[in-house]
């Protein structure tokens, strides 16, 4: 019987079987990474505090931890995988590469949440024209390695202020000019008197994968999960689209379906003018399309979420 380092559990398997997943523990990726594995059929034990949990139903144990800890436990082999910011993975690769660390991974696919953007921001009331014009000035910054990638390929000095924390307040207390910080709605620089002038990153939450071969029983798991995950985001986009529809405007109703694929039409009893039509879209449906199907004549148009999705 072998030790889990992470956890310092007896880990009965030696590690071939059960397949280790590092999550963060609380934070903003944490309910949509439970999401995701309760929509692919996995169940946890409740106890968030816990820093090991157990899927009830499967061979995989979860290690809560914080996201900034995720992609070394992938690149040290502690974890067969890790869910993480992308921010992060690319901000840790950097790092770790200077430290002389491993910075091995796979990265086994997006996962469509989590999304942010890593941005300059200034005091609103001043003009912007460019990255130059942060020659010579102050930048706060949670990612001085991101930050440097950037402005290194734009030729700007600059001087770092590295802060952990509470990154928008720095300009009004005199740290700093400018920041270079994490944004989603944008409302944090807003209520902050600053305004976002440049994107430098994008990011998204994603899955990755020790660069290593598996074990064959915990290999054919890794690929059956990676299966129903692809399943749960291509049923997030998905709806089911049913309709009664005149038969003369079948051909212009399809045209106007986003990304739907043969849709199944259906004898209405009595009505040998309509017929119903059912059919799948993979994209988004949007209320214009509602309204141009019902202008071609279309009537009780149902829209309904689609739960899970095996191609
Ligand atoms: O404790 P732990 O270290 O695990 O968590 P953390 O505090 O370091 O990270 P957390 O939970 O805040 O974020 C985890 C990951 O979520 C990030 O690494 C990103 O990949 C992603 N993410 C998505 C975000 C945001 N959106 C986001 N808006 N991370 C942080 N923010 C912060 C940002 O730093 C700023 O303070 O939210 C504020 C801005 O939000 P808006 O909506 O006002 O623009
Ligand atoms: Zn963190």
């Amino acid at each position: 019987m072998s030790t889990c380092t992470a956890c310092a559990t007896p880990s009965a398997d030696g590690g071939k079987k059960r397949l280790r997943i590092a999550i963060q523990k609380s934070g903003r990726l944490t309910d949509e990474t439970e999401k995701l594995f309760s929509r692919s059929g996995i169940r946890l034990t409740e106890d968030r505090d816990r820093l090991l949990a157990h899927a009830e139903n499967l061979p995989i144990d979860i290690l809560r931890v914080r996201d900034d800890d995720i992609p070394g436990l992938v690149m040290d082999h502690v974890v067969d995988w890790g869910i993480v910011g992308q921010n992060v993975l690319e901000e840790t690769t950097m790092q770790r590469q200077v430290d002389g660390l491993s910075t091995g991974y796979n990265q086994v696919m997006d996962l469509n949440f989590g999304d942010c953007r890593l941005s300059v921001a200034i005091p609103a009331e001043q003009e912007w024209h460019g990255l130059a014009d942060l020659e010579g000035k102050k930048i706060a910054t949670t990612y001085p390695f991101l930050l440097r990638r950037a402005l290194k390929q734009a030729r700007v000095n600059y001087k770092q202020v590295l802060l952990t924390g509470s990154v928008e307040v720095a300009p009004r207390a005199g740290l700093a000019d400018a920041i270079c910080d994490l944004v989603c709605t944008g409302a944090t620089l807003q209520s902050n008197g600053l305004k976002e002038v440049e994107c430098v990153y994008r990011s998204q939450a994603v899955l990755i994968a020790r660069d290593q071969e598996l074990f064959p029983e915990k290999k054919a798991l890794a690929d059956l999960l990676v299966q129903r995950f692809k399943g749960v985001l291509a049923a997030a986009e998905s709806k089911y689209i049913m309709m009664n529809a005149p038969r003369e405007q079948l051909s212009a109703i399809k045209k106007i379906l986003p990304g739907s694929e043969n849709p199944s039409i259906i004898e209405l009893e009595g009505d040998p003018t309509r017929v119903a039509l059912h059919a799948v879209s993979r994209e988004k449906v949007f209320w214009e399309t509602l309204e141009q199907l019902k202008a071609l004549g279309a009537t009780s148009i149902l829209v309904v979420p689609i739960e899970k999705m095996l191609d």
